[in-house]
């Protein structure tokens, strides 16, 4: 896409869900949708109010559908720009007729994915942490995930970080009246004294945010749990059973899977990625080695590590795996039903489970204290406003730009640019600093319609 929408261009697109439907919702907006909305009704629209009319194809005379029509002019539109839209029967050919006709009307074109939004920041109605959030929301596939994006969509972190941004500049006003007062020593420390405080008080406030165990980014991408252990324990039978359904190939042979399989749950609101991996042991081809590698990379990466054991077959001194600097690790020991009755020695602080994956038995426990890892990992409820890594990156360098303020002793001048440069920092967040390095990043993800 673009980096910058063509804004003289009106821009269409289908923004229900593409295929058969009862609906479909087709918006257009520009300078172009009052005469694109008034030469398919023959008729002049009164704004903000649904009509419902037929629809004609100005060009062929052909009547494409009769449905509901609404007319926002600009500004007050999502974009800001004039908006029609088109509420017509969800038949694929109704949607391709009038697509067809709009394509037509000169000026008017189809809008790449997450074009509206992009105009929409482009005309100043949200700011870049707000798009994200309207990204999350439509992507959003639990009841967690969607108040998190609400919040988000709804302007959460943006406030804050414009607060901080204010309190930041006032900081910057008091160094700058520093560097003009210069010749009067107590009125420039004063000043310097007044500014450092506050810039204090901002980094630990930022730095409480940053402390917060990646809750908003769990949230968002989901915790994830990986089953790992030797092979043959049972890892993709159990994958199965939480999943309800076969999703792994299960056998006797021991190596058989060699790929990571995914599965998204949603386990009382907050979403988890389970991953079954090749069992891990000294490979016998290149196939197999490359599945053990993988499997080493999501144990390191992995919010939680789950070490399946086969209960018919436990070693005195079970070695558990090296997890991940966040990573927790629970032991499960699988086939309880040939339960050989031994205790799983040698993994000092790690939760044991004993389930079946044949049998059903102690699943419900599973899922229960996968679950709770969840809760706690995401911190449920809690107010993160911390989602996404680049919210993140652009906060810490604040923090350290304050840092770097707060430990010159002297030289104003650089002292004036650390505040600057951290003022910068979180202008990036809402994109009112640099936004091209991540236009593309953020609106090529929509889907289109959006
Ligand atoms: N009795 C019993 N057998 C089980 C249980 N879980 C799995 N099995 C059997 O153990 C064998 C291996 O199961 P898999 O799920 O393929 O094991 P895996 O850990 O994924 O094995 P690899 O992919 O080779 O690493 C199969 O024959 C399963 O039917 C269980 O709870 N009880
Ligand atoms: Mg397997």
């Amino acid at each position: 896409m673009a980096l910058h929408s063509t804004s003289e261009d009106t821009i269409f697109a289908l923004s229900s869900a593409a295929g058969r439907a009862g609906v479909a919702v087709v918006r257009v907006y520009g300078a172009k949708a009052v005469d694109v909305v008034e030469a398919l009704c023959r008729s002049h629209l009164k704004p903000r109010s649904a009509v419902l009319s037929k629809l004609v194809d100005p060009q062929t005379g052909g009547m494409i559908d009769k449905g509901l029509v609404l007319w926002f002019p600009g500004p007050a539109s999502f974009t800001g720009e004039g908006l029609a839209e088109f509420q017509v029967h969800g038949g694929r050919a109704v949607v391709a007729a009038l697509i067809d006709a709009l394509g037509r009307f000169e000026g008017c074109r189809m809008a790449e994915p997450g074009e509206f939004a992009l105009r929409a920041f482009e005309n100043g109605k949200i700011d870049l942490s707000q798009a994200e959030g309207l990204a999350d929301l439509i992507d959003a596939e639990t009841e967690a995930q969607r108040v998190q994006a609400v919040r988000q969509a709804g302007g959460a972190l943006s406030r804050l970080t414009e607060l901080w941004r204010g309190r930041l500049i006032e900081a910057m006003g008091l160094v700058e009246a520093a560097i003009d007062f210069s010749d009067e020593a107590d009125v420039a420390d004063r000043a310097v004294d007044q500014a450092e405080a506050r810039a204090g008080e901002l980094k630990s406030e930022i730095s409480r945010h940053l402390d917060d165990g990646h809750g908003g980014e769990i949230l968002r991408d989901g915790l994830q749990v990986v089953f790992a252990g030797a092979p043959n324990v049972g890892k993709s039978s159990l994958l199965n059973a939480v999943a309800r359904r076969d999703v792994a190939i299960v056998s006797s042979e021991a190596g058989t899977t060699r790929d990571v399989i995914e599965v998204k749950l949603d386990l009382e609101g907050l979403p988890v990625v389970v991953s079954d991996t090749a069992g891990l042991r000294e490979a016998s081809g290149d196939v197999e080695r490359e599945g053990v590698r993988r499997t080493r990379a999501r144990v390191q990466d992995a919010d939680l590590v789950v070490w399946v054991l086969d209960a018919s077959d436990i070693g005195a001194k079970e070695e558990a795996p090296q997890v991940g600097p966040n990573g927790e690790l629970l032991l499960l020991v699988n086939k309880c039903d040939l339960d050989s009755g031994r205790e799983v020695g040698g993994c000092p602080g790690a939760g044991v489970l004993r389930v079946s994956a044949k049998t059903g038995e102690g699943l419900g426990e599973l899922i229960k204290s996968v679950a709770a890892v969840a809760g706690r990992k995401t911190g449920a409820g809690e107010d993160s406003v911390i989602t996404r890594a680049r919210h993140r990156q652009h906060l810490t360098d604040c923090c350290r730009y304050l840092a770097s303020f707060l430990g010159r002793s002297s030289d104003v001048e650089l002292r004036a640019e650390d505040l600057r440069l951290a003022a910068d920092a979180l202008g990036r967040i809402s994109g009112r600093v640099d936004p091209e390095d991540v236009l593309d990043e953020v609106f090529a993800r929509f889907c289109i319609g959006k």
